[in-house]
């Protein structure tokens, strides 16, 4: 029996500040983790974990990079936030455009969910339309209208899929199947003098990764532009993920907003929304649409960002991450294939799914194929091993720059030992 989870259990709904953290996917207690170091997790009792977790993303340098630190306590002696402009916001600001190509102008909030919440509003406000379009199997965070499910049939409107969701609060919100682009001319072709915006992760991260196919977000960015329905990414995850420019960088397709999170706070609660500047100037104070943040651009995650911005900008990062990753990937498909192991991965960049399942996985019914009850056997062994894995089959795993090799043999090893106990 876990005390502290018990203890936590009194205090906090479930034990946990955000629900995956619960394990209910893969059972047993959650780790109580105390501090981190590189490519390194350690738990209350001072056991260590490689960590591909990442703080769900945001450590793409690592926990606790030395240059990051460093800086903080710096910034810190000045005091913690001003509720005023600071020159630390313009900086990060001017990084991140300079970065993005789909972003001239940018506003940061404090979380991806208020990233994406408030795109969607600006993308409602320039538009006068109130239809939104979203894929299955993405998440955007936690705003009402975007907690839906499917209902029957490919394109739906979408049903609450949370409690407290008034039915009339998802009247507004399409759902289609990811990488369906037929699905998508037949909802536009439908709806579009009401259409807003389709949202899309541009690489979706949320049901396990799941890879735009050939041609999709091409085509999505043509329909979109065609009908005057702007193309929002959320790129929350693949933003400086993929590549410094994220996504749109890496595949050469330009939204009219981007979402961003995770990465651009260094490990601290940073969200960002950006786009063309006709549209950013709709924002208070220039604009009719409105959004606002106590903490918004507070010096201590905006020097973060900086720092882990500019550490990226370095030559080669990505190149290094990516090959590191493929390495991994590949010897991880060799184990299983060893070992007689239907396993499907999808990867790209620093991040990579392992899903139990034989069949291709390119959407989230695909996804949903997989064998959870062998995923949460593997978890477990993997985490008996000291590997520290997103404990849910539907996550995405990260790499950091600072995985070493060794790392990556003693998972290899772990991983053949956890796939043979699953025979
Ligand atoms: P936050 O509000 O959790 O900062 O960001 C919401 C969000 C928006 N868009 C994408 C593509 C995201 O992945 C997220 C949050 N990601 C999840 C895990 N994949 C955060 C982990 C959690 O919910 O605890």
């Amino acid at each position: 029996m876990n005390t502290l989870f018990e203890e936590a259990k009194k205090y906090i709904p479930g034990g946990v500040n955000s629900p995956v953290r619960a394990f209910k996917a893969v059972g047993g207690e959650p780790v109580f983790m105390e501090k981190g170091k590189g490519s390194k997790i350690y738990d209350i009792n001072g056991r260590e974990y490689i960590d591909y977790v990442l703080s769900w993303g945001p450590l793409i340098l690592g926990h606790a990079h030395p240059q990051i630190v460093g800086k903080i306590k710096k910034v810190l002696d000045k005091g913690t936030s001003f509720g005023s402009p600071t020159p630390g916001e313009t900086e990060l600001a001017k990084l991140i455009v300079r970065a993005v190509p789909g972003i001239e102008k940018i506003r940061l909030v404090n979380s991806g969910t208020e990233a994406t919440m408030s795109a969607i509003r600006l993308a409602r406000g320039y538009t006068g339309r109130d239809k939104i379009v979203k894929f299955e199997g993405c998440y955007h965070g936690h705003a009402d209208y975007l907690l839906v499910k499917a209902g029957s049939g490919a394109t739906t409107l979408g049903f609450p899929d949370s409690g407290g969701v008034p039915r009339d609060f998802t009247q507004n919100t399409i759902l289609v199947p990811y990488n369906d682009i037929c699905a998508v001319h037949k909802v536009i072709k439908e709806h579009h003098p009401e259409i807003a915006a389709v949202i899309i992760e541009p690489v979706a991260g949320n049901m396990g990764v799941v890879l735009p196919e050939d041609d999709f977000l091409q085509k999505l960015r043509e329909i979109t532009a065609e009908y005057g329905i702007l193309l929002i990414f959320d790129e929350v995850i693949t933003g400086f993920r993929l590549s410094y420019g994220g996504a749109q960088k890496y595949f050469d397709i330009i939204p009219d907003l981007t979402c961003l999170g995770k990465i651009i706070g260094g490990g601290f609660p940073v969200g960002a929304y950006g786009g063309r500047k006709e549209i950013m100037d709709y924002l208070s104070p220039l604009g009719p649409v409105y959004q606002a943040g106590t903490l918004s651009g507070n010096p201590i995650a905006v020097w973060a960002g900086i720092c882990t911005l500019k550490l990226l900008s370095q030559p080669g990062v990505y190149e290094k991450l990516e090959e590191k990753t493929k390495n991994l990937v590949g010897s991880l498909q060799e184990n299983a294939r060893k070992l007689g192991v239907n396993i499907y991965i999808n990867q790209i960049g620093s991040m990579f799914t392992l899903f139990f399942s034989p069949h291709r996985v390119y959407d989230y019914q695909s996804a949903k194929k997989s064998d959870e009850k062998k995923f949460a056997q593997y978890f477990q062994g993997m985490l008996r091993k000291g590997v520290y894995l997103p404990c849910s089959q539907y996550e995405t795993n990260f790499l950091s720059l600072v995985h070493t090799q060794e790392d990556i043999e003693k998972t290899l090893k772990a991983n053949y030992e956890s796939l043979r106990a699953l025979k």
